[in-house]
């Protein structure tokens, strides 16, 4: 059994870029974060309503991947099942599952997913909760919803977490043999003091709750072609930055690792109706290209509405980072960090012997680029192909009195437009 993935897989992922992550499930129906259950402190009976007006008439899978691939993404994750517990598919170990529900008899709509991803032409990954708050064999930990539910607690106390991970494991083996190659598994997630402080649970520290490493074997002899997160206290193949760019290339154990950041549009992942906190498209644009510089991917993240669909403020966020990735695919898909150093609030990426400059503020009317004076034999914007005329190369002991930075290396000069095209 090898150890890792093979390297045709770290490379395409590591080419694709940019991602679409999906997370949908009975959340959509209250429309107030995915973690609703957990922060309200939902019963099951509470959240019954939500599996009882599961209705998604509109969902379209093809309908996301298309979206997907005009923002310029290229391949897409899906949540198989949140921390509610809610599956997708029709599971042969589940009755809290799609096809239980009244409007989805006999229905997989991670089938579905898959094949829209397929004819789209996008790689498929599948997130998948370690967490279940409807199992009934999952311990009522400081994380479940019913944490303070003294009663619930009492009766929880005979729970066999054991059993809970032989359901995993043999979800994760469904969804890895029923649908053809996946590229991406994505587990979510693993945390440290799951039992009570006291163990009133039974369970001491140091348990191996998930058998992860057990897990990760079965993946990948059931998909050895698959990328595995990182998220089940073991290493993984791509570490998942949540919600923040890193400062640089990421490493683990001082060596360069496999990275995708994820990133909500709106700071929750499930569809919230009321939040009106979105990222900007520019802003989304930024992420993408910082990742890129420090050789990690982007993963961002759309909540369909519980009627299938993704709601037109996500739609229009997603059209208009595609109307710059439309321009600028190059500078992006496939590129690598490059070896110089960007002059402030500026990004490099690199394609080849090509070398991108992006700037997060426009600069005033010209830039100093140390280091690539008399490297540089043409240079252009990207949005249009016109040519930068004005290009100077000068030696270090002239640049000192030019560059901002007083860098000792040659130092290029660009005369740009005053505005930005
Ligand atoms: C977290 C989860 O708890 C969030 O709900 C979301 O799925 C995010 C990507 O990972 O850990």
């Amino acid at each position: 059994m090898p150890d890792g993935p093979p390297a045709a897989s770290i490379e395409r992922f590591r080419d694709w870029r940019f991602g679409l992550f999906v997370h949908w499930g009975l959340y959509a129906l209250p429309a107030r974060h995915e973690w609703v259950k957990n922060r309200e402190q939902l019963t099951d009976e509470d959240y019954q309503p939500y599996f009882d007006h599961f209705e998604p008439d509109l969902f379209d899978p093809r309908k996301w991947a298309r979206a997907a691939r005009e923002a310029g993404m290229r391949y897409a994750v899906l949540t198989t099942k949140h921390h509610e517990g809610f599956c997708l598919w029709d599971s042969a170990v589940s009755d809290y599952t799609v096809a239980h529900t009244a409007w989805g008899a006999g229905k997989d709509l991670v089938k579905q997913f898959v094949e829209a991803c397929r004819e789209e032409g996008l790689g498929v990954g599948f997130y998948h909760s370690l967490i279940d708050w409807h199992h009934p064999e999952f311990p009522i930990d400081l994380m479940h919803p019913q944490r303070d539910d003294e009663e619930a607690i009492a009766k929880a106390a005979g729970r066999d977490v054991q059993v809970y991970a032989d359901y995993l494991h043999a979800q994760t083996r469904e969804l890895l043999t029923n649908y053809g190659p996946i590229d991406l598994m994505w587990f979510d997630f693993s945390y440290p003091g799951r039992n009570y402080p006291d163990g009133r649970d039974g369970h001491g520290k140091g348990r191996d709750d998930w058998r992860s490493v057990e897990l990760m074997a079965m993946v990948r002899e059931l998909q050895p072609d698959i990328l595995i997160n990182d998220r089940l206290d073991i290493p993984g193949d791509f570490v998942t930055p949540e919600q923040y760019q890193p400062d640089g290339p990421m490493q683990r154990d001082g060596v360069p690792v496999l990275w995708e950041a994820c990133q909500t549009l709106n700071g929750s992942w499930g569809y919230d109706r009321d939040n009106l906190d979105w990222k900007s498209p520019e802003l989304l644009v930024k992420m993408l290209v910082d990742s890129v510089s420090k050789d990690g991917n982007l993963l961002l993240n759309v909540g369909p509405t519980g009627r299938g669909e993704f709601d037109p403020r996500a739609l229009a966020t997603l059209a208009a980072i595609g109307e710059w990735t439309r321009l600028h695919e190059r500078s992006f898909r496939g590129a690598r960090p490059s070896e110089y150093t960007a002059p402030a609030d500026c990004r490099y990426t690199q394609n080849g012997n090509r070398l991108y400059l992006h700037f997060f503020s426009w600069p005033m009317g010209h830039v100093h680029l140390p280091g690539l004076a008399g490297k540089v034999k043409y240079a252009q914007l990207l949005n249009d192909a016109s040519e930068i005329k004005r290009i100077v190369h000068e030696p270090a002991q002239q640049a000192q009195n030019t560059t901002m930075g007083g860098t000792a290396s040659d130092v290029l000069t660009l005369d740009l437009p005053t505005q930005k095209p």
